[in-house]
């Protein structure tokens, strides 16, 4: 059931966690709607954590409960759609944030709609973002990011491609929990969101001229 699982997640009941969205997704459930309510409880997670009812050691045990999720449904999300190769795409987390579920979910779902993913992983120099860009030309760019401090180098990222006469060759998108359309505009992004859903469907709309 859907708050049971978020909660579980939330009380940091690993094995309960993990059962559940086994035995969800092989009677067919829709994955990403599992991982949605287990995003959900990192929500919660994340609330609890602010009021300061928990500290760092069960966030830190709340993100590994949520890759084990995420390890269970990936070759059902695989299994989403169709694979044939869409268009490219580059992936990061910027320098001074360390916060990749978010990414590494809308790695899997790009990649199970046919897209080819470049993913840098976290803490990335914007200086490598250039150079990525460079050598792969993709059609998009996309920050995740959970940590106010690291706007900034989103920004950065995003004014060194423009120095580097890349910026026209592709769309940039922005997500995680803490975007808005505010920071979008401050980045420079085309796109925001914070639901990886949205997200593939914008890039799909994008390469079908949309
Ligand atoms: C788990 C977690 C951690 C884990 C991260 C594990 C990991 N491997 O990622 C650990 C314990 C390591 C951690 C560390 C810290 N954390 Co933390 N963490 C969280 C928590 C609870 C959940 C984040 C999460 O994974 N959510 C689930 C994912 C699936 O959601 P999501 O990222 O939003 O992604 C979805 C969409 O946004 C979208 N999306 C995401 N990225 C992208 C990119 C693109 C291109 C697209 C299209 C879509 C997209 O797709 C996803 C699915 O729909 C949040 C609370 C919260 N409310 O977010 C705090 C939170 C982000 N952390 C916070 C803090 C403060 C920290 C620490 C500084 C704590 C400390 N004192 O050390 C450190 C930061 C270290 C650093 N430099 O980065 C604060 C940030 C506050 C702020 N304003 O900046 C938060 C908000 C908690 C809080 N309320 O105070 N954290």
């Amino acid at each position: 059931m859907s708050g049971e699982l978020s909660m579980a997640l939330v009380e940091l009941e690993r094995d309960r966690v993990a059962e559940e969205v086994k035995s969800r997704a092989e009677t067919g459930e829709s994955p990403i709607q599992i991982l949605e309510e287990c995003r959900r409880g990192m929500t919660i997670v994340g609330e609890r954590f602010q009021k300061g009812d928990y500290f760092l050691a069960e966030l830190m045990l709340s993100g590994e409960i949520f890759k084990g999720a995420m390890a269970i449904l990936e070759p059902y999300l695989a299994k989403v759609g169709p694979s044939k190769p869409l268009g490219k795409v580059v992936l990061a987390t910027l320098q001074g944030d360390i916060h990749d579920l978010g990414k590494n979910i809308v790695a899997i779902m790009l990649k199970a709609q046919g897209f080819e993913v470049h993913d840098l992983g976290v803490d990335v120099a914007p200086g490598l973002v250039v150079e990525k860009v460079r050598e792969t030309a993709p059609d998009f760019v996309g920050f995740s990011v959970l940590i106010t401090t690291a706007f900034d180098s989103m920004k950065q990222a995003a004014a060194m491609l423009r120095e580097a006469g890349l910026r026209e060759q592709f769309k940039l998108m922005i997500g995680g929990g803490v975007t808005t359309t505010v920071v979008k505009d401050h980045v420079g992004a085309d796109f925001q969101t914070t639901d990886a859903t949205e997200g593939v469907a914008y890039c799909l709309d994008v390469m079908r001229g949309g």
